[in-house]
C-alpha cells in the first residue's frame, strides 16, 4: 500500500503556502524577498521616473532607484514539509487595486515598516485587518539601526497585543528567514486554537 511505505512518504511533495510581503513604498519588500529567496527571485521593477513625480512619495528614500510594478516572487523552503511562496506587493498608492487579486489563497503576510516612516505601512496592516488575514509586522531598521524598541513600534502602529513585532534588517537572509518563521508560528498558533 503507497501509504504505508516509507521511502514514498519521504518523497511526499511538501506543502505550499503563499504569504505575501506588504507595505509601504520603499520599506524593503523588494530587498526582503530577494535576500531570502532560494530562487532568482522574478521582479517586476521599473526604473523610477518623471512620470512618478508627484504621484510616489520619495521623501526619505531618495536613495530609492527602481519601484516594483506588478510584484516580486520568491520561494523558500522552511522545512522538508513546508516550502512558502512568497508575493511582494507593489507599496504606491495608485497599485493597491492589485491588492485584492494578490491576496487570494495568500494564509499570511509580512508587513514591512521603515522604521522611518512608520505611517506609510498603515495601509498594509489596515488592509490585513479588515480580511482577517493573520500577519506579523517586519520592523526593517534601515541602515542597520534600530532605535526603538519592538514595543514602543507595537504601540506607534496602534497593534493588537497578539501581533508579533520583529526587529530585522531586510537585507540579511537570515534575519528575513526569522519574520517569516514567526509568522508561520503565528499561523500554527492560530490553527491550533481555532481546532
Ligand atoms: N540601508 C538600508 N537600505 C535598505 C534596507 N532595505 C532596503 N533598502 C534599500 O531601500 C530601497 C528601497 O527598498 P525596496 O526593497 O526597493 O523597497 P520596496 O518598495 O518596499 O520594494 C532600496 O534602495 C534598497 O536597497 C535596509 O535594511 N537598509
Ligand atoms: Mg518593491
Amino acid at each position: 500500500m503507497a501509504g504505508s511505505d516509507p521511502t514514498l512518504a519521504a518523497v511526499a511533495p511538501p506543502d505550499t503556502v503563499k504569504i505575501l510581503i506588504a507595505g509601504g513604498f520603499g520599506v524593503g519588500k523588494t530587498t526582503m524577498v530577494g535576500s531570502v529567496s532560494e530562487i532568482a527571485p522574478l521582479r517586476t521593477e521599473e526604473p523610477l521616473t518623471a512620470a512618478g513625480l508627484g504621484i510616489d512619495d520619495l521623501n526619505g528614500i531618495e536613495e530609492k532607484r527602481a519601484t516594483t510594478v506588478a510584484l516580486d516572487f520568491g520561494r523558500i523552503t522552511i522545512s522538508r514539509e513546508l516550502v512558502l511562496y512568497l508575493f511582494g506587493t507593489p507599496g504606491q498608492q495608485r497599485f493597491w487595486f492589485m491588492w485584492n487579486d494578490l491576496a487570494i489563497g495568500a494564509l499570511g503576510a509580512v508587513v514591512l515598516v521603515d522604521v522611518r516612516r512608520p505611517e506609510s505601512s498603515f495601509a498594509a496592516i489596515d488592509f490585513f485587518e479588515r480580511r482577517g488575514i493573520p500577519f506579523v509586522v517586519g520592523v526593517n531598521g534601515f541602515h542597520g539601526a534600530h532605535p526603538y524598541p519592538a514595543e514602543e513600534i507595537r504601540e506607534a502602529l496602534a497593534l493588537p497585543k497578539h501581533v508579533r513585532v520583529l526587529l530585522c534588517d531586510a537585507r540579511e537572509r537570515e534575519s528575513s528567514r526569522d519574520v517569516l518563521i514567526a509568522l508561520i508560528d503565528q499561523l500554527i498558533a492560530d490553527a491550533r486554537e481555532a481546532s
